[in-house]
């Protein structure tokens, strides 16, 4: 599909990337700049994971150890989510989509209330530095999957299941490359200029050094 004629009656945006690129950083301020909606998955299923249900008590089995938790469990918390919120400016969709299974039956929910994705924000970081700045938010975090052994298992599942979705979205010629090894604020200055060119030209730039 091209992007030029898609026509964004809201402004979806996914932000992607490894974990540790700064997806969960970023979205934090490409919400208040485009006053957009921030849905992230990964702080949806740590809620979940918090309540002592059944269903927490599943999640917090694959988040500890490193794995995604399974598509239908996601799907289904997404669908809830974003059911009947076709009139909001847009979302930014933080970790979401992660595998091709997600990502397919994502576009078909979006097609059902016209509303597609605008554009995906592809944050790229070298491995070293993924790693150095996840040890680094180990030690306030507390989170149980940001210790060394299940950093290195989420980057492994990254690869594998995750990265293949690159290939999806430039099919689709909806994906933009920043290059995130920069401090935070020139990085968030290089995804404004992707966003912006989209909405002034509806032009997908394919990367942003
Ligand atoms: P997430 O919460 O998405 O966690 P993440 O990949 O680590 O990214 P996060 O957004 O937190 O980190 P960020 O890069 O901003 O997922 C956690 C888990 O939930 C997954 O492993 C999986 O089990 C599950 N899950 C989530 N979504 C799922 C889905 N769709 N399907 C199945 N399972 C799912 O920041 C990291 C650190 O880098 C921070 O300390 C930050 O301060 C620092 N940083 C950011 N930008 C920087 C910069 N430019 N320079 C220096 N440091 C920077």
């Amino acid at each position: 599909m091209c992007p030029q004629n898609i026509f964004c009656k809201m402004l979806n945006l996914v932000i992607f990337g490894p974990p540790g690129s700064g997806k969960g950083t970023q979205s934090t301020k490409i919400v208040d700049k485009y006053n957009l909606t921030h849905l992230s998955t990964g702080n949806l299923l740590r809620e979940k994971m918090e309540s002592e249900t059944p269903l927490g008590k599943e999640v917090r089995q694959y988040i500890d150890k490193g794995l995604l938790v399974p598509d239908d469990i996601v799907l289904k918390e997404i669908q809830q989510i974003i059911n009947g919120q076709d009139d909001m400016p847009g979302f930014v969709f933080d970790g979401f989509p992660r595998t091709i299974n997600q990502a397919e039956a994502f576009d078909r929910m979006l097609d059902k209330n016209s509303t597609p994705i605008c554009l995906v924000i592809s944050v790229e970081v070298d491995e070293e530095e993924l790693f150095n700045r996840l040890m680094g938010r180990s030690e306030d975090s507390g989170r149980s999957d940001d210790s060394d052994e299940i950093i290195r298992r989420r980057l492994e599942v990254y690869k594998k299941q995750t990265l293949p979705l690159i290939s999806y979205y430039k099919s689709q010629g909806k994906i933009v490359a920043i290059k995130g090894m920069d401090p935070v604020d020139k990085v968030f200055g290089k995804i404004c200029h992707a966003i912006d060119t989209f909405l002034h030209s509806r032009k997908v730039l394919p990367v942003v050094d």
